[in-house]
């Protein structure tokens, strides 16, 4: 548990960037993300288990770790390298057993006592958002800010992601509140060049 995260989490959407989640997996990986999520509300779970199974089969080749929004089944079921779960998903616990001690399992929290719950079960890492306002997801929580952020990585010991409206001009800002990696979608495929916008945002990360 606890593998070390790389300060940019991108996360695919078919609708935002209008490619198939693997082509937006070769592009990130071109760009130099090393961990990749792959989240589709809207796909059947045949769908997205054919998604990952290519997904994987590319990132893999490169080193790249894939992980499953929402379905532990799919994650296991296509050899992915883990899951994030949200507050309605299976529970943290018993995602661990199905995924085994060497996957990552991630979960998503909007408040300070959700982190604190989720910090004590076997996850890797604890979400906290959304950061700032989001047009991404539907139905977001309410915008928690970096003062969430930041309070929940001085209470847990666990890796903090930042999440939600995490533009490049704001993912620094993030970092420095505490969290170890961001979280990104939109910011990641409204430029038009996908790779060079990674490759933007790790610099800025990594600088
Ligand atoms: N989860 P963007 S916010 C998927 O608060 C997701 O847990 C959130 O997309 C949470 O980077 C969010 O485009 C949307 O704002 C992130």
């Amino acid at each position: 548990m606890n593998p070390q995260l790389p300060p940019l989490y991108p996360i695919t959407d078919t609708k935002l960037s209008g490619l198939p989640h693997s082509r937006q997996v070769a592009l990130l990986v071109e760009g130099g993300a090393t961990v990749i999520q792959i989240r589709d509300k809207d796909c059947t779970a045949d769908e997205l288990y054919r998604a990952t199974v290519a997904c994987v089969a590319i990132a893999r080749a490169q080193g790249v770790r894939i992980i499953v929004n929402d379905r532990a089944d799919v994650a296991l079921a296509a050899d992915a390298d883990g899951v994030h779960l949200g507050q309605d998903d299976l529970p943290a616990g018993e995602a661990r057993t199905l995924l085994g001690p060497s996957r990552i399992v991630g979960v998503s929290t909007h408040t300070l006592q959700q982190a604190i719950e989720a910090s004590s079960l076997p996850v890797d890492y604890v979400a906290v958002g959304p950061a700032f306002p989001t047009s991404t997801k539907v139905n977001p929580d309410p915008v928690v800010g970096l003062t969430l952020i930041a309070e929940v990585s001085r209470r847990i010991d666990k890796p903090v992601v930042g999440i939600g409206g995490i533009a490049l001009e704001r993912a620094r800002a993030v970092l420095n509140a505490g969290a170890a990696s961001v979280a990104v979608i939109s910011a990641l495929y409204t430029s038009g060049d996908i790779s060079l916008r990674t490759t933007e945002f790790l610099n800025l990360l990594t600088g």
